[in-house]
């Protein structure tokens, strides 16, 4: 796309707003609501373990239907590789944006309050064939996932990362290799 990005993307992503690692992200995490972030910054905090340029902000399906098509739209153009995305309840977040993008979109179920997540899974897992969602665990663990896979995608073109990844691998083999009950009561 050559045309100038749409304002309201362009508020959107103003800093106040963002959380980021670097100049041009790689992956891009929305959520939601800025309650989803204690359970989306698992996504974070791995990218960032794994130097891997992200942002994060949240846009919401129902209540920022522009922006959310705005920021799918210009996700590819802007240099992005994979969406994260998160939310909980009626999940329509990553659907909806897998719907506006061919980029790989991964989905992250919230917990929820009133039916702790499951709605936000069965929300997310859902998706009708044609349009994909790769979807995770709810919760931190499958926001952490989210992010796990989305550095195993980078880094077909990226050794170094690859690397990191083995060795991240490696060091859950020397934490289980450190277990012990022996002392347990
Ligand atoms: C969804 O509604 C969000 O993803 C969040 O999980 C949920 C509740 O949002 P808040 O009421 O906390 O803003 O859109």
């Amino acid at each position: 796309m050559t045309a100038p990005l749409p304002p309201l993307l362009v508020q959107a992503l103003r800093d106040e707003r963002v959380r980021r690692l670097g100049a041009q992200p790689l992956v891009g995490i929305v959520m939601g609501s800025s309650s989803d972030w204690p359970t989306m910054s698992a996504a974070a905090q791995i990218l960032e373990q794994f130097a891997v340029p992200y942002e994060a902000l949240v846009v919401s399906a129902h209540r920022t239907p522009d922006l959310m098509f705005a920021y799918a739209e210009w996700a590819k153009p802007r240099g992005l590789q994979a969406i994260i995305a998160g939310a909980g309840g009626a999940a329509h977040l990553p659907g909806m944006i897998a719907a506006k993008t061919t980029l790989p979109v991964l989905g992250v179920p919230v917990p929820s309050r009133a039916l702790s997540g499951l709605d936000s899974l069965y929300s997310i897992v859902q998706m009708p064939k044609g349009v994909p969602v790769a979807t995770f665990a709810i919760g931190e663990a499958g926001a952490a996932n989210a992010a796990l896979f989305a550095v195993a995608m980078l880094a077909g073109s990226n050794r170094l990362l690859g690397e990191a990844l083995a060795a991240f691998r490696q060091e859950q083999v020397a934490a289980v290799d450190a277990m012990s009950l022996a002392e347990a009561s």
